[in-house]
């Protein structure tokens, strides 16, 4: 029997360990140096089971395998024998006026969604200290951050993302975009650098919470990575 390798690993019950990174839609981001390396699907960093009770394995599966993966391929093939496949998503969205509607919601589909794999953990992780001093510098405290993120991400309209933003003054801000828009594309209303995300569109919640968003957003907080959102802030 073939195993695919997620699923082993949810089997085992054990966390995927940092692999060497095949392909990545991104520019360098932080210290890590993680580079552009070609538009290539990437691993779930975890089991389909791994954020349970929080977000089910069955949409996780289905989120990723189906959802994700059919954002990625459209872009791929949007982009297929132009200039965009190989330039980094966050060129793309910097002019992406520029590029048809397909270029605009795969691309943001296929970037959105990693990000939001990789700002959750099943593990227990720690805020990092400049990143908390910032947030309470522009909340008050991360329990006020939490409810502003949390009111918005509960009353956006429709399909789309909440995010925790840090903006070009260093300002940290909330916002949402609709659709698979994300504030680094160069029309949205509020621009800046994503440092949180979380899919507000019903398929990232509807199997478990059915229409009750407002419990999904609040059972969010159990499972992010604050070292990966802190990351994103740290290094820069
Ligand atoms: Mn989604």
């Amino acid at each position: 029997m073939i195993m695919e390798r997620r699923n082993f690993i949810s089997i085992l019950g054990v966390a995927a360990v940092a692999a060497p990174v095949l392909g990545s839609p991104f520019a360098v981001t932080g210290s890590e140096g993680r580079a552009f390396t070609g538009h290539v699907f990437p691993e779930l960093p975890y089991g389909y089971d791994a954020l349970e009770p929080y977000i089910d394995a069955k949409t996780m599966e289905l989120h990723y395998s189906k959802h994700h993966k059919g954002y990625f391929e459209k872009f791929v093939a949007a982009v297929k024998d132009t200039d965009a496949s190989s330039k980094p998503m966050e060129e793309i969205f910097a002019k992406i006026t520029d590029y048809s509607s397909a270029v605009r919601n795969n691309g943001g589909g296929y970037y959105n969604h990693q990000l939001f794999w990789e700002n959750m953990s099943p593990e227990k992780t720690t805020i990092s200290q400049k990143l908390e001093k910032a947030i309470t510098q522009s909340f008050n405290s991360l329990d006020k951050f939490k409810e502003v993120f949390g009111t918005a991400a509960k009353t956006h309209f429709g399909s789309g993302w909440a995010w925790l933003v840090a903006g070009s003054d260093g300002k940290l801000f909330v916002t949402t975009t609709a659709n698979q828009d994300n504030p680094l594309m160069s029309d949205v209303p509020k621009q800046g650098r994503p440092l949180l995300a979380l899919d507000v569109w019903e398929h990232a919640y509807y199997l478990k919470y059915q229409n009750r968003r407002p419990e999904y957003v609040d059972q969010f907080w159990n499972i992010v990575n604050w070292k990966e959102v802190s990351r994103r802030f740290d290094n820069v």
